[in-house]
Order: structure tokens, then sequence, then C-alpha cells
């Protein structure tokens, strides 16, 4: 059977990683384009003279021309600006908007059938914008940022209890920002409810954290965001879609009168298999996690408002 194709469109830090981690997983081919002149193809060749060692027989090859992306079945985006210390997710709208336009222009011409995660921030606006410009169906584009805010739950409760983070289930949907929600009542450890581990006032401040986390990275490395888990989150789902896993993971996706929203993306768990974006799964929220859920779906209206 021959190999998967991935896009990934960006080959900065996490455009990097997430060549590494598609090599080594064995997912499929890779192509890694970038607008910056010979860089992709250096990261692609420094890739490729790992692979005797690492050992994987997937190709990687390095763009800077949207034709080379023909025919892929995955394609995930990172291109844009990342944040610097003081700076917010939404203070990038600007630049990546206009990043954004190029790209989907370039995936539209080049690969009109691929699943599309958007990984570029502020994330709600990206993938919205994203949809709206490469005219692609709701299932075939999804943002990558639950995932991610899960994980941060799941360790700081890991780290929390002294407990393995494969015994923590948690979940964290809305926006990909300060608003993003925690939800407290899904959390459990070893299966149990976390509340029976940590007092209500220490998982408060437990919760912000999560909140705060990409910017506690941004303020450490000062130089850019954080990158190694963004990536892992971003293949837990392209590995989800090329295997057909189906899995339920917390995703930016399209709301068509789910949880009572309806026209923009918002982070809830998903169904991701062959089919793409094949669920969206409607969990029950306590009624603080629902005020909790409309404040984030408010912000993220309001930041798509006015959108092409
Ligand atoms: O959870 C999440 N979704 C977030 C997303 C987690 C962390 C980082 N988040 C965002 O991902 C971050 O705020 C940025 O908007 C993107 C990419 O972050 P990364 O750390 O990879 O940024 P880099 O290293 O600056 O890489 C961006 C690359 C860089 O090589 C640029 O040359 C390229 O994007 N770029 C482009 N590629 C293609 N096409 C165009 N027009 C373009 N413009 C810049």
């Amino acid at each position: 059977m021959a190999r998967k194709k991935i896009a990934l469109i960006g080959a900065g830090n996490i455009g990097g990683t997430l060549a590494h981690l598609a090599l080594l997983k064995g997912l499929g081919d890779v192509v890694l384009f970038d607008v910056v002149e010979d860089m992709p193809q250096g990261k692609a060749l420094d890739l490729m003279e790992a692979g005797p060692i690492a050992p994987w027989d997937c190709q990687i090859k390095g763009s800077n021309d949207y034709a080379d992306i023909a025919g892929a079945d995955v394609i995930i985006i990172t291109a844009g600006k990342a944040r610097t210390p003081g700076m917010s997710r939404d203070d990038l709208l600007g630049i990546n908007t206009k990043i954004m336009t190029s790209v989907a222009d370039g995936i539209k011409k080049h690969a009109a059938n691929a699943f599309v995660i958007v990984v570029s921030n502020p994330l709600d606006v990206m993938v919205t914008l994203c949809k709206k410009l490469t005219g692609f169906p709701k299932h075939r584009v999804v943002g990558m940022a639950g995932v991610l805010d899960s994980a941060r739950y799941r360790s700081f409760i890991a780290l929390e209890l002294g407990v393995s983070v494969e015994s923590v289930q948690a979940m964290v949907l809305g926006g990909h920002g300060d608003e993003m929600v925690p939800v407290r009542s899904g959390c459990t450890v070893g299966g149990a409810p976390v509340t029976r581990f940590i007092k209500e006032d220490r998982l408060a401040e437990i919760e912000e954290r999560v909140r705060k986390a990409g910017g506690e990275v941004v303020a450490l490395l000062k130089t850019g965001s954080a990158f190694i888990s963004p990536a892992h989150a971003a293949i837990r789902m392209a590995d989800s879609f090329l295997n057909d896993k189906k899995e339920v993971l917390p995703c930016a996706a399209y709301l068509d009168g789910e949880y009572g929203y309806k026209g923009f993306y918002l982070g809830v768990p998903v169904r991701i298999g062959a089919g793409g974006v094949e669920q969206v799964i409607e969990l029950r929220l306590t009624a603080d996690e629902k005020k909790q859920l409309e404040e984030s779906a408010g912000h993220v209206r309001q930041m798509v408002e006015g959108l092409v």
C-alpha cells in the first residue's frame, strides 16, 4: 500500500518537530514547506540523514513550492508568527490573517482533498479563516488546541499527586485563550473524580495555571512559544485520521448547533477517523462549566465576527 502523504505548511519550531515526529512514527512521506528559501530543504536533508539511524524509510522533502504538496492526505498548518513575551495570542491576528490567506490559496489549488489541521494562532480565528477561505467542508478542517491544553491539565494534576500522567484523564474545552474551560467534572485519577484527591481551591490554582501555561513557556523561552508539546498534539490528531483510530480528542471543531452554538469553531470533544471530524461529542457539563464555555464562546465569536 502506497505511503500516505503529509504536508507541513510552516517549517519553523513546530513544523520541524512535526516532521521529526511524523517520520519517527512512520505516518507517511513528508513535505516540509516554508516561504523562507532553503530553510525547509536544510531541515529535510538533516532529517533524511537521520533515517538510517532512527531508522525510518519514509521520505522527506523541503520545499518553497506549493506544487510539491499535491495529493497530500493531511496538511498541518503552523505558518505564522509566534508569541514573544508580553504578547497575547490575539496580538498575532493581523499578521497571521495575511499569512493564512496565502496558505489557504496554496492548499486549495494543490491539495483540495486533504484533511487540514490548523495550529497557527490565534487558533480559533485561524481555523475559522482557513475553512472560509478554502471552502473545505467542516469535517476536513480542524484546529489543534484542546489536545495540548488537556495535556497541560493532565500534567499538572499528575505532578500534584505524584501519579502517572496515564492515570489522569481530563479535557479542556472552549477557545484557545485565557477563557479556556478545564472540565473539572470530567477529570479523573485512576477512574475516580479528581475532587477526591485535591481540594477545590488548589484545583482552581492548577486550572488557572493551565489557562496561562502557554504564556508561562513564552516568558521562560523569551524568543518564541512552546513547540514540542503542540507538535505532539497535532501529530496525535493526524495519526487518528491517517490510521482511522477514531480517537475522541478535544479539538477546535465547526459547530452546527452542538452545545447550542452554530457557525463558528470552538474546542469540543470530537471523534477523528478516516472521515476527518466524524462526530462532535456533547458532554454533560455542570452549570459553572456551561457558564465558562459561554464566556469562552463569546470571546471567540467576537474575534471571528467580520472575518472575510
Ligand atoms: O496550541 C496551539 N495551537 C499553539 C499554536 C501552540 C503553540 C504555538 N502556536 C502557534 O503556532 C504560534 O503562535 C504560531 O502562530 C504558530 C507556529 O509556531 P512556531 O513556534 O512554529 O513559529 P515559528 O518557529 O516562527 O515558525 C513559523 C513558520 C516560520 O518558519 C515562517 O517562515 C513560516 O511559519 N511562515 C510561512 N510559511 C508558509 N507561508 C507563509 N506565508 C509563511 N509566513 C511565515
